[in-house]
């Protein structure tokens, strides 16, 4: 049973990374920003409250954020474990996972974490403009959800870090070796 954790900034690979590792280990990828993208697309009304958070950078309210992952990591799918991806992003929702795992005994086994320096980051997400035109991917947008990033998501890192569970990555390079990074990470963890 494997239950992880993948966090880093906007851009650094979160998501890329987090359908491979999933891919390899066998355990699902929950992505909260692609679940809520999901829902914006749909016209859900879980969608239409989500999209003026995300399309302004900001935080979707942490009420909202811990219903949908409580809901999601009660599906079958779960069983055999989990790679959550963007989630927890505040110091509550730390608190929010801890309470949904504890409540089946369970908890985190590794936070995967990607390093990569915020100028990079920018031009990533600038490039990912140009493909995919996301509403959150313009210049101001993208650097105010790294100002959130650095805010707020930084002390989530810092409390798994007093678990020592954490395994920090650099992100930067090919993806290939990116991916081989974490699962060498994963290993240092077994
Ligand atoms: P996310 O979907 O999590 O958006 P993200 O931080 O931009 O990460 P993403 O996974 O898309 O990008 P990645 O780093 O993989 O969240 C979006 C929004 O949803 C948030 O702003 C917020 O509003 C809301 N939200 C989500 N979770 C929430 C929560 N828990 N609480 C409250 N609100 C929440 O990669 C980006 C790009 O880099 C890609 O184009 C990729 O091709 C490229 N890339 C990846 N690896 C690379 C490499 N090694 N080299 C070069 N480029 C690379």
């Amino acid at each position: 049973m494997t239950r992880l954790l993948i966090v880093g900034p906007p851009g650094s690979g979160k998501g890329t990374q987090a359908e491979r590792i999933s891919a390899k280990l066998g355990v699902v990828a929950i992505s909260t920003g692609d679940i809520f993208r999901a829902n914006v697309k749909g016209g859900t009304p879980l969608g239409l409250e989500a999209k003026k958070y995300i399309d302004a950078g900001n935080f979707v309210p942490d009420s909202v954020t811990n219903n949908m992952v409580r809901d999601r990591l009660a599906q079958d799918d779960v069983e055999n474990g989990f790679l959550l991806d963007g989630y927890p992003r505040t110091s509550t929702q730390v608190d929010e996972l801890d309470a949904i795992l504890g409540d089946n005994q369970q908890q985190l086994d590794a936070v995967l974490m990607l390093t990569v320096d915020d100028e990079e980051l920018v031009t990533r997400l600038l490039k990912r403009a140009e493909i995919e035109g996301r509403a959150d991917d313009t210049e101001d947008v993208i650097r105010h959800r790294l100002a959130l990033y650095h805010e707020q998501t930084a002390v989530v890192v810092d409390r798994y870090r007093e678990r020592g569970i954490v395994r920090e990555v650099n992100g930067l390079g090919d993806v290939d070796d990116v991916t081989a990074r974490l699962l060498d990470g994963l290993a240092e963890n077994a």
